[in-house]
């Protein structure tokens, strides 16, 4: 068997030809012409998403937005893995899962903007609110999994985090507790080889990937551009989660195309030859190009694919330029179940700072 580390599963090359790689190749025999053109559609939707709430921010309508320009494949290929009861713990990036995942477009952006403490009901479509803490969606997912192993329930969870985040306590606990209890995680690493200005080989001088072997636990590289790839490898990880043969890790290779957040300038330690080396190696190029080698594209279909994609950052525009303005003290409700001094104190300075604040501008008025 061809080793998986040393040699990334891929099944698309950047130039949209297919690889055979029967063990991966078997895992999505079943992706037909429909099936194909329907991921397509998922990560030019997703790349919408993306442009559009990067855009919101540069109009001032967001607080700031943490792009995921050139990750779509990695997402839109692990979260397609994924069956309704399972569950998905992320971290700021993975728009493009919960897009898939069924977060409407139009809550996307709430915690963003800062209308709400989250976006959207986590339970509804079984994916989590961003986490902001780097890597404590990792605990969050192998926590979640141990209950759903002691109560029988055959399902996998999934945490997404980048390769900065393997260097956290967090991360290393989480793969620790979860082979020890056998518990139904894919700790799913998006190395987009960045963590803000820290480049991945500063992060570990071996490939992501292998640190799990220190937990014995089994790992795979995929080439996170191609989607088919990635979506072959969650399937296999996920089935056997779901069968009780507890974590395995994935390291998908990919490149955040853009800034880390719209609060970051990556001209400042990256060079622009890197980014067009990763330019050529887009994953929606490469999908598009294999559509086109297997005659999947016509007018109409791309016709269709970009109506889509407008209708979906329309709602997303909508929804956070239509959000209301909660009232500001409404930001102490529902931090804890219960009463808590330290939040009442906080809640009746804050209280009493915007009467202070009212007073003066009916004053000066
Ligand atoms: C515990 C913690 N430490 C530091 C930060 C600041 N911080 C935010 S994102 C980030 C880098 C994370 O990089 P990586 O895990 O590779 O994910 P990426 O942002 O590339 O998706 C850091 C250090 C934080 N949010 N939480």
């Amino acid at each position: 068997m061809v080793d998986k580390i040393a040699y990334p599963v891929q099944l698309l090359q950047p130039d949209g030809r297919r690889v055979l790689r029967p063990e991966y190749t078997n895992l999505v025999r079943d992706i037909g012409p429909d099936e194909l053109r329907a991921l397509y559609e998922d990560l030019v939707v997703t790349r919408r998403i993306d442009v559009e709430a990067t855009a919101l921010q540069r109009q001032g309508e967001l607080g700031l937005w943490a792009p995921m320009l050139g990750q779509e494949a990695a997402q839109v290929g692990s979260a397609r893995a994924l069956r309704p009861d399972d569950y998905a713990f992320v971290s700021y990036r993975e728009h493009a899962v919960a897009y898939c995942r069924g977060v409407d477009p139009a809550e996307m952006t709430r915690m963003w903007r800062g209308t709400a403490h989250s976006g959207w009901d986590p339970h509804a479509v079984k994916v989590t609110n961003p986490a902001i803490v780097v890597g404590s969606q990792g605990l969050h997912a192998t926590g979640y999994a141990m209950g759903a192993h002691l109560d029988g329930a055959e399902i996998a969870t999934i945490a997404y985090f980048g390769d900065g985040a393997t260097s956290q306590g967090d991360i290393a606990e989480a793969l620790g507790f979860s082979m020890s209890f056998n518990a139904p995680v894919v700790f799913f690493c998006q190395n987009n080889q960045w963590a803000i200005s820290e480049p991945v080989h500063l992060q570990s001088p071996v490939p992501i990937a292998q640190r799990a072997a220190g937990y014995g636990m089994p790992a795979v590289r995929v080439d996170g551009n191609d989607v088919l790839a990635v979506l072959a490898v969650t399937r296999q990880a996920t089935q056997r989660a779901r069968e009780g043969s507890g974590p395995t890790f994935i390291e998908a290779i990919t490149y955040r195309m853009g800034p880390h957040t719209t609060s970051d300038d990556p001209t400042r330690y990256r060079s622009s030859a890197e980014t067009a080396e990763w330019k050529a190696r887009d994953p929606i190029d490469r999908m598009h190009r294999l559509l086109d080698w297997e005659g999947l594209l016509d007018g109409a279909f791309l016709t269709r694919v970009r109506t889509t994609a407008d209708e979906i950052a329309a709602r997303l525009r909508s929804g956070a330029v239509g959000a209301p303005t909660p009232p500001p003290l409404s930001v102490f409700d529902h931090v804890y179940a219960s009463e808590h001094p330290l939040l009442e104190e906080e809640r009746a300075e804050y209280a009493a700072y915007l009467a202070a604040v009212t007073d003066t501008e009916e004053a000066l008025s």
